[in-house]
């Protein structure tokens, strides 16, 4: 019988949205569990690590966001196809994570409500910060098939999902910002419009981030 799985994590995309695109392209049924933050202290003892997210898969219990992702990804094939593939495609999620670093720092300047910092921080993010990490990204996606494709190998994989992900919050915040990578552009339209993602983005609930 197939497994049952089971997403648990807030109302939001953030950490867990990598893994619901994962589920939803592979066309894999899952428990999308959602909570408020005012469930969150009485549902905490039962997360393995104490935090949001966690998966159940038949009763066990995994956490921590990436390795969730990445067990799912490894288990519906969109992890790379070899080890070397597999690497590659590790590399770039840690990339889209060191990108998102100073993005991290803007969140917190913008929650803590010092919005001028905030806005010293998202000016010098995308004028300075980010640009070095979007060349990077296009000479990778480059690289592979003359960027017409996917990061990494010939179909997509969850390095691809990572990476748009991470892109669609940019946008939120700098609409423009990919204007001067047409490759990275339409690798994002083509992800978006993969069977499985595009009806999820249609059919999501709208949350802050
Ligand atoms: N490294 C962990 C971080 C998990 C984390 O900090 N989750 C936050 C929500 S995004 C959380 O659980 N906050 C509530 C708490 O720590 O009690 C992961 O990637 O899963």
């Amino acid at each position: 019988m197939a497994p049952k799985y089971t997403l648990h994590y807030f109302n939001l995309r953030a950490r867990g949205e990598i893994s619901r695109w994962i589920f939803k392209y592979a066309g894999q049924e899952f428990e999308d569990k959602r909570y408020e933050f005012s469930e969150w202290p009485a549902q905490k003892p039962n997360a393995p690590d104490g935090t949001l997210p966690w998966l159940e898969v038949d009763g066990k219990k995994l956490s921590q966001s990436m390795a969730i992702a990445r067990y799912l990804a490894r288990t519906f094939k969109l992890a790379g196809q070899n080890a070397w593939e597999e690497a590659e495609v590790d590399a770039l999620v840690d990339f889209g994570i060191d990108a998102a670093k100073d993005y991290g720092t803007w969140i917190s300047a913008f929650l803590a409500k010092d919005t001028k910092k905030a806005d010293e921080i998202k000016t010098k993010y995308f004028g300075e910060g980010l640009p070095k990490y979007l060349d990077g990204f296009q000479r990778k996606l480059a690289a592979n098939k003359d960027g017409q494709g996917f990061f990494v190998g010939d179909k997509p994989t969850w390095g691809d999902f990572a990476i748009v992900i991470l892109f669609d919050e940019l946008k939120r915040l700098n609409a423009d910002f990919l204007n001067a990578y047409p490759l990275l552009k339409a690798h994002s339209d083509r992800v978006h419009e993969l069977k499985g993602i595009k009806e999820w983005i249609a059919a999501r609930p709208e949350t802050s981030v």
